[in-house]
């Protein structure tokens, strides 16, 4: 039977296509080449009107058979393909997590950062609290609630920058305090840490700088309480043996005003290049708070007095680390940093 013949060779040919397919997109085509619509099988179907009615059955069974089995080496194949080209996809995208990873370096702190914690905890540790204000203000807080009047000669001390009229960039963190006084009823014992700005800039000075300012307002403060105070801290940032040395002074927020050395901790007081030869370092101002101040702030001088101080922390800083030049503190050249990890 010719058909017979006809139908093995789609069989062997098609068996041949599958054994050289290589992907499972080549198998995809084979299969419409085979059993599509426009296939040889198919139209070997179509054609059946063309054979005796007594042949019909056994051709159809015999293209279906053929059907059955081509589908089979196709659905074989198929998945030989596509379990290899898994595989391959899986080694393709391997990654080998035993691998070193990139390590992201670690910043540290800024050396005014370290100092200012330092301070702050040793304060805190005396019982102060720490408040925060605005570094824009009025000339009210800055100033007037301060006891330096407009047009008073102690401006001159605090060159500034105004932003307008009465606005101006806060050139101490004591109109913190102010706003303290003014909203807590004593016993006070505070201290502000923050960006204070003023119109200077060379080796010593920089137009922005952080201070840390103390007030403690209660009965009976007197000048005694700075000094044991300003002597426990002093021991803490520095070392035991540190000596406090107070210097009269003048500032309008306070009276009497002191400046207040502490004996070189490099030297001990010998002379040496940090303290410049005296054997003291002068470090903070101070004094007992003009009552001028507490009556500005709705505090009865007769009944309370309080001392209050200031300190710059670039200066501490500088101090510390035995840094000669302030400007180094604002580079941020990161070899420096890391010399504080
Ligand atoms: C200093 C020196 C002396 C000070 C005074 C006040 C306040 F709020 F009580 F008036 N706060 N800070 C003060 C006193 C600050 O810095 C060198």
């Amino acid at each position: 039977m010719a058909v017979k013949e006809k139908i093995d060779g789609i069989i062997s040919s098609a068996a041949a296509g599958v054994e050289a397919c290589a992907s499972v997109d080549e198998i995809n085509s084979l299969k419409v080449r085979y059993l599509g619509k426009s296939g040889e099988l198919t139209a070997l179907l179509r054609g059946m009107k063309d054979y005796p009615a007594e042949e019909r059955p056994a051709v159809g069974k015999l293209v279906n058979e053929a059907r059955d089995k081509i589908n089979a080496l196709i659905d074989e194949k198929f998945a030989q393909l596509q379990a290899k080209q898994e595989e391959e996809k899986l080694l393709e995208e391997k990654i080998d997590v035993t691998l070193k990873g990139t390590a992201t370096p670690r910043g540290s702190l800024h050396p005014c950062t370290l100092v200012k914690e330092e301070i702050l905890s040793i304060f805190t540790s005396l019982g102060f609290s720490v408040a925060h204000g605005p570094e824009v203000e009025t000339d009210f807080y800055n100033f007037r609630q301060l006891n330096i009047p407009k047009d008073h000669p102690a401006r001159d001390m605090q060159d500034t920058f105004y932003l307008g009229n009465d606005i101006l960039l806060r050139t101490h963190t004591s109109p913190v305090q102010a706003h303290v006084m003014e909203e807590n009823k004593p016993p006070i014992r505070v201290v502000c840490p923050g960006k204070v700005y003023r119109p200077d800039d060379d080796a010593t000075h920089s137009p922005m700088f952080q201070q840390i300012e103390g007030l403690v307002i209660d009965e009976n403060i007197t000048l005694c309480d700075l000094k044991g105070i300003l002597e426990c801290f002093a021991k803490e940032l520095f070392d035991k043996n540190t000596k406090v040395r107070f210097r009269p002074s003048y500032f309008p927020f306070t009276e009497p005003s002191v400046e207040v050395d502490l004996s070189c901790s490099v030297c001990h007081g010998k002379g040496c290049r940090i303290c410049k030869g005296t054997g003291w370092i002068e470090v903070l101002g101070a004094g007992v708070v003009n009552p001028r101040v507490l009556e500005m702030s709705n505090i009865d001088s007769e009944k309370y007095s309080g001392f209050a101080f200031g300190m710059g922390i670039e200066r501490i800083a500088m101090i510390k680390y035995g840094i000669p030049d302030m400007r180094i503190l604002f580079e941020n050249d990161v070899r420096f940093l890391r010399a504080f990890k």
